[in-house]
């Protein structure tokens, strides 16, 4: 049991409640070449740039890695060219998800029945664009059924994305909820930051991709959502 009652548990997406990283860089790899760029990113490149939060900024960084000259024609992670390249990514993605592309992270569906089940209130803060999260829920309608989230703050929903706290900021405001009455689960430092920014207490748990990084100020750190299924009582 934790040591204090929860209202409310908020949801990271990417690695959290899906591994869905692996499908974000096949995604980004389609974009590309589609597009006609020589760029390809590896497993490994991909680690190192997951710690910029945000498809169109990862794709901006890594411009200005390997194409400075055209990085500095660019006026930021909103300039057409991004856009366009990110758009097309989050297309294909949203296919991949939808096709059953995508798995949930293990204990996540029981987690979700059991917090439901507690009379405890979910919501989701992520990075990630509304329309993967909506791509998400559409291919798991049995274990992530739309109305059990009272909000959903996406991408679109923040000037700042994780690590700054405004997603968690708005969660809580959304859900009228303070910090010390609601739990973040998350699997990234990037998004463990974020929680702690809104004064939240925060467990985190390693996804594919984060697996063996120092994940941050988190209070808890456990191996798979199940674990957090007897913490949660009340
Ligand atoms: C997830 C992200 C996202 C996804 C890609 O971080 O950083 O950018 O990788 O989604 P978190 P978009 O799990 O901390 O929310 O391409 O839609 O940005
Ligand atoms: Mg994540």
């Amino acid at each position: 049991m934790l040591n204090f009652a929860i209202d409310a548990l908020i949801f990271d997406v990417d690695g959290t409640l899906a591994e869905t990283e692996e499908l974000h860089r096949i995604c980004f790899n389609r974009a590309f070449a589609e597009a006609g760029l020589p760029w390809s990113w590896s497993v490994a490149q991909y680690r190192r740039l997951l710690t910029t939060t945000g498809g169109r900024e990862r794709i901006l960084r890594w411009i200005e890695e390997v194409e400075p000259e055209r990085a500095a024609r660019l006026a930021g992670p909103e300039d057409p060219f991004v856009r366009a390249l990110h758009a097309r990514k989050t297309e294909l993605y949203a296919e991949g998800v939808r096709a059953g592309e995508v798995a949930l992270c293990p204990g996540i569906p029981e987690l979700l029945a059991q917090a439901r089940a507690l009379g405890i209130r979910l919501a989701i803060a992520t990075t990630t664009s509304r329309a993967n999260v909506e791509a998400l829920l559409d291919a798991h309608p049995t274990a992530l059924p739309r109305e059990w989230f009272a909000t959903m703050v996406c991408g679109e929903d923040t000037v700042r994305k994780k690590p700054d706290p405004e997603v968690y900021r708005i969660a809580l405001a959304r859900l009228g909820v303070g910090p010390v009455r609601a739990l973040a689960v998350e699997d990234s430092k990037n998004g463990v930051l974020a929680a702690k920014g809104a004064g939240l207490a925060v467990v985190a748990i390693p996804s594919l991709y984060t697996r063996g990084d120092d994940l941050g100020p988190f209070d808890l750190l456990l191996a798979s959502a199940a674990e957090l299924i007897p913490l949660i009582g009340r």
